[in-house]
């Protein structure tokens, strides 16, 4: 049947595009990114700003993206606001200028901002597609992110065909969107692997403004390779949880696991993976990263449900070629179902995220970087930490070669408080915080996960002020941050 939609070049797209419009974006993680659009859209915004015409457009995602998404409209300065989470170091750079107004959100709440008209009206949703009916049913790519919140909402859509992915993927989605309060029901999902949605996002044909046909794999990048850190980590978090289950803690048939994005991750899940009294289990996760992939293959993971396969060329390649191994296996959601509170609490998930740094009380900050610098966001971290049934950090206890510790006296941001932080694991050992008074946390904390080169440092800390529940000395409380500015070394903090 013929396409009742305009065709159009990349270019003819963008010049659809007015200065100071919203578009949401597809992509969580550059998985499922539009990509040839909004490439286009920023060579439009260079052209205007040469001819001294304003031109910046609100750029909301479901995530991170891609460097031809994010990277672009950060380097042609077309970014108005953005929001709810980046990774791109361009972007990166212009937000940390103060040049690009960014606000780091919990993902799960993205999808219902949008729909409550928090964040205004949205005048455009580009997404990418493995395939579009003549009816207007839209078969989403690698990623479900908030896509189908943006097709419903957007008052015109453009669909970025990328032939890359194959129309097979039909059956790896399950949409299902949430109505607004008074009218919201509980989501009727109570194992991993239920199935509660359509196949394919419905959207009236009439908002289709165009079709960009397109040949692009995903901008996924590869992983650091596991080091003697990320390893020893990974097995600590894995005894830990073996652990728990001799304890009786955590059921024998295991729970659901959810896995943060990064380096550190990956190690994590690798270790449980060969963990030989960790069950096979499932996750219910957020990003799918090539390690759960291995672990599917090596029959350790029996089901993953994600938001995005966040995955590099070669291992979505050989995916593809074995899609229908999968089916059934791997799952994508929008990230309000992946990440939504009721959901985490009901099934039970142990979440295992990486904080940037911690302090000996138990709080965690995932995303700044000396408490001024924007790293990336808190992503799904803080949706799953504060529901999970154990939520667990992990981190190295030291960053640049030693000279920042990752624990300090006072985070120098707070993302996820000691209310929610359960159990603190770096390379040196774990700190159980359950049921722990702030006195007896920093006493595990210094023991457990502290570098050697730091403890004595802040058992001082520790001990300067004797009153109070949580004793801090606001005077010294962020000394190690001051003096790693001053001499770019903390262990030359005195007390
Ligand atoms: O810097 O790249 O210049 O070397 O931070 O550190 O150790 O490689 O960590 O890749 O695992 O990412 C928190 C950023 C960790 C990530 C973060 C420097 C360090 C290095 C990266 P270089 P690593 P990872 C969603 C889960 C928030 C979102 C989230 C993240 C760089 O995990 O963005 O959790 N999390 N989403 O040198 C200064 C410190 C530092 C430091 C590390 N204390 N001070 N720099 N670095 N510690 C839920 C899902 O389901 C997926």
């Amino acid at each position: 049947m013929i396409s009742p939609y305009p065709s159009l070049t990349s270019d003819e797209a963008a010049a659809l595009i007015q200065h100071d419009e919203v578009i949401g974006f597809s992509g969580f993680t550059p998985a499922g990114a539009a990509k040839v659009i909004p490439t286009a859209i920023a060579a439009k915004a260079r052209i205007e700003h040469a001819a001294g015409r304003n031109f910046k457009v609100g750029v909301i995602t479901g995530a991170s993206t891609g460097p031809s998404l994010d990277g672009e409209l950060a380097k042609a300065d077309a970014i108005k606001f953005r929001t709810p989470y980046q990774s791109d170091k361009d972007l990166r750079e212009s937000i940390n200028a103060g040049k690009t107004h960014f606000f780091d959100m919990h993902l799960s709440l993205l999808p219902q901002y949008v729909r409550y008209g928090f964040l205004g009206e949205l005048d455009w949703a580009i997404i990418e597609a493995a395939d579009v009916s003549v009816d207007g049913k839209i078969l989403l790519s690698t990623s479900v992110g908030a896509s189908p919140t943006f097709l419903s909402k957007a008052k015109k859509i453009l669909i970025e065909l990328n032939r890359y992915h194959p129309k097979e993927l039909l059956g790896f989605h399950d949409i299902y969107e949430l109505k607004n309060p008074p009218h919201r029901r509980p989501i009727p999902l109570v194992n991993p692997e239920d199935r509660i949605g359509t196949q394919r996002v419905w959207v009236d044909p009439k908002k289709i403004a165009g079709v960009v046909v397109s040949n692009r794999p995903d901008e996924v990048n590869h992983f650091a390779h596991l080091n003697d850190t990320t390893r020893k980590i990974g097995q600590n978090v894995a005894s830990f949880l073996v652990a728990e289950l001799k304890a009786g803690r955590i059921p024998k048939s295991f729970l659901p696991i959810q896995s943060g994005v990064g380096n550190v991750a990956n190690a994590v899940l690798g270790a449980m993976g060969e963990h030989p009294d960790i069950p096979r289990f499932q996750m219910y996760s957020e990003v799918i990263q090539d390690s759960v992939i291995d672990l599917i293959k090596t029959g350790r993971v029996s089901f993953v449900s994600g938001v995005s396969l966040t995955l590099t060329h070669a291992v979505l390649q050989d995916f593809y070629a074995n899609l229908e191994s999968y089916q059934g296996r791997v799952l994508l959601r929008p990230q309000e179902i992946s990440n939504n509170p009721e959901i985490i609490r009901r099934l039970g998930i142990i979440s295992i995220n990486t904080a940037l740094e911690a302090d000996i009380f138990g709080n965690v900050n995932s995303t700044h970087v000396l408490g001024r610098s924007m790293m990336n966001g808190i992503g799904g971290s803080g949706d799953f930490t504060r529901n999970a049934y154990i939520s667990i950090f992990t981190c190295p206890s030291t960053a640049k070669g030693g000279n920042i510790s990752a624990i300090v006296p006072m985070c120098s941001h707070i993302d996820h408080s000691e209310h929610s932080v359960q159990v603190l694991v770096t390379e040196h050992g774990v700190a159980d915080l359950r049921g722990k008074a702030p006195r007896e946390r920093a006493e595990l904390v210094i023991h457990h996960c502290v570098d050697p080169s730091y403890r004595d440092l802040l058992r001082r800390y520790f001990k300067l002020t004797e009153n109070g529940h949580t004793p801090q000395s606001f005077r010294s409380a962020f000394a190690f941050h001051e003096k790693f500015l001053e001499t770019g070394d903390m262990r030359n903090t005195r007390f």
